[in-house]
């Protein structure tokens, strides 16, 4: 069985993502959660990926890193379903995925995933409002051209959707609003069973990391004791 090496459920936005896409297509896998800013963060790390950061996928004597390399060596090595069947959605989805590893800079820096806390809706600047404008652009293209069959981007759930699970999530943490059709789209990520095992596993955590709280009080906080 393949091991996917993750960082901390509350923080590793790159972790959620292929770990969101086993679970929801169904490949058993084996974790290591590998706390994140801890003095022997980096050497744990390393044992298993010489890029020294999370997530990796191990399968055998592979060792996959960056989340999107690991979701397409998914869907070669498990055959799954991973990208839409139709090859024009299918890049479409593949564009989307890869515009989402490379980019969204402003909300990535000034929002960052944080499971464990609401904050109030407030002006977070240019650079937010203009990666969330794509993404609600994204989201209504996608739905509106390919997304007949479910409630996901391209229907079905796909690599797209884990590339944009932490961003969704950000959203809903920062109490960021958006149109309808988006509203519907982040509903649906945030119902997923396997996002909520995830979450609740993230609850659990007892680990602080100072870089990624957002120097604000929160208007709620949901962290469960250990
Ligand atoms: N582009 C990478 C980003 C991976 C990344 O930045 N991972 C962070 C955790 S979310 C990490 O490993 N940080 C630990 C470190 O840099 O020591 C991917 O897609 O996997």
């Amino acid at each position: 069985m393949p091991t996917l090496v993750i960082g901390n459920k509350l923080y590793s936005s790159w972790s959620l993502r292929p770990w969101l896409l086993l679970r929801e297509l169904a490949v058993p896998f084996d974790e290591i959660l590998i706390p994140l800013d801890q003095p022997d963060t980096k050497a744990a790390i390393l044992h298993h990926s010489p890029a020294g950061r999370v997530p990796v996928l191990v399968d055998g004597e592979t060792a996959v890193w960056e989340s999107i390399a690991i979701i397409e060596y998914a869907s070669e090595r498990f055959d799954i379903p991973v990208w839409p069947s139709n090859r024009e959605a299918r890049a479409m989805a593949r564009s989307v995925a890869a515009e989402m590893h490379a980019g969204f800079q402003g909300l990535r820096s000034a929002c960052p995933m944080n499971l464990g806390k609401r904050f109030a809706s407030r002006d977070r600047g240019e650079d937010v409002d203009r990666d969330v404008a794509r993404f609600s652009e994204i989201v209504n293209g996608m739905r509106h051209r390919f997304g007949q069959s479910g409630p996901f981007l391209f229907g079905a759930f796909t690599g797209a959707d884990a590339m944009f699970a932490p961003l969704v999530t950000r959203l809903e943490t920062y109490g960021i609003a958006v149109d309808p059709v988006t509203r519907g789209y982040v509903d649906a990520i945030l119902a997923l069973s396997s996002f909520q095992a995830w979450r609740e596993a993230a609850l659990r955590e007892p680990w602080v990391l100072a870089q990624d709280e957002v120097d604000e009080e929160p208007v709620e906080v949901y962290r469960r004791a250990a």
